[in-house]
């Protein structure tokens, strides 16, 4: 069995008690952390900052605005993180407003089509601040009518995000989120040209502002966002074709399989082949770090500091150097997406 040995993080230590089926687990920021499943739910907010989020054995680069509904049989871990600012909402069906079919209906309405991976936008995120805040104040409160409280602002919080999300690899975006048109722009097209100085006059960016203010949501820069999101397309295409690693790196937006090799052996710890090689193997993962992430342990809620701030110390760590991806490179022409 693949995942005999999963560690599962229990109910009695992540509630304070019998009759709480809400908790915060602010993050701020999110250590790498190892793969897991849980006893309950988990609603994950990425506020700022990036990362590997490993889901179900998927490799997906993420950053803020990023919102994830995470079952109890899902197994999940988080990789190479970069100032990753998270607020984890974790929730289990109580007999009160939190039975499982409303939950279900709440998160996981017919019409999502099972999506679990959704974006807010950078207003939205804002907006949920201060019910965030009260929900992690009330959930850690020793009332017991905090308990009820918490579930009730817990329906608030999935119907809010319900109502302002938008799926992550669409192209309708609403209007007001800017930053979030870049990412989702550039999510979408990854494996295609993306000339970056165009894409931040395209939405109303100076060059430096656009820099600026994406590195100070993301931790990271928008060139080296680019190349994240082309070595997880690649990552997805390892696993799941027979395709050869030049007409990967193609399809995947890249001019040069030097350049790509060398990308991706940065971020994965590994080359292509070996990568495809280890997958198939039975051992996926995303930056194998010679030290074992460290085992996670519970601290309770007081302990911890301050609300998570909406954005983080920019920070400009791993950005790769190489070629601008958007200067076309001599040799094949470029190929068209798989
Ligand atoms: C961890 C990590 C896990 C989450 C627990 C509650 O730091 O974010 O995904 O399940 O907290
Ligand atoms: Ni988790």
């Amino acid at each position: 069995m693949p995942y005999a040995g999963t560690m599962k993080l229990a109910v009695r230590d992540w509630f304070r008690r019998e009759s709480q089926s809400v908790a915060v687990e602010p993050r701020t920021p999110q250590e790498r952390f190892p793969l897991h499943e849980h006893e309950f739910g988990e609603i994950v907010i990425v506020m700022s900052g990036n990362g590997w989020h490993i889901l179900n054995e998927e490799p997906q680069f993420i950053t803020c605005g990023e919102v994830f509904y995470i079952r109890p049989e899902d197994r999940h871990s988080f990789e190479q993180v970069n100032d990753l600012f998270l607020t984890n909402v974790i929730y289990r069906p109580s007999e009160r407003l939190l039975r499982p079919d409303r939950i279900r209906r709440l998160l996981e309405p017919e019409d999502a089509g099972g999506r679990r991976r959704w974006q807010v936008t950078d207003e939205a995120l804002r907006a949920l601040q201060p019910l965030l805040g009260q929900l992690a104040r009330e959930s850690a409160s020793d009332d017991p009518l905090s308990d009820v409280m918490s579930e009730s602002l817990f329906t608030q919080l999935a119907v809010a995000l319900c109502r302002h999300r938008f799926a992550v690899d669409g192209d309708d975006l609403p209007a007001p989120a800017r930053l979030g048109h870049v990412l989702a722009y550039l999510r979408h097209h990854c494996g295609e040209d993306v000339d970056l100085d165009e894409l931040a006059h395209r939405f109303g960016y100076s060059p430096r502002n656009f820099c600026r203010l994406f590195r100070e949501a993301t931790a990271t820069t928008p060139h080296n966002y680019l190349v994240q999101l082309r070595v997880s397309c690649a990552m997805r295409a390892l696993r799941a074709t027979t395709d050869s690693i030049t007409d990967i790196a193609f399809a995947c937006g890249f001019h040069d399989s030097n350049y790509f090799s060398s990308c991706f052996s940065k971020i994965a710890g590994a080359s292509p082949s070996e990568y495809r090689r280890l997958f198939h193997g039975g051992e996926p993962l995303v930056g194998r770090d010679s030290s074992p992430a460290p085992h996670p342990t519970k601290k309770s809620v007081q302990e911890r500091g301050p609300w998570a701030p909406m954005t983080s110390a920019c920070s400009m760590s791993a950005v790769l150097d190489g070629p601008s991806m958007n200067t076309p490179k001599p040799g094949p022409s470029k190929r068209t997406r798989a």
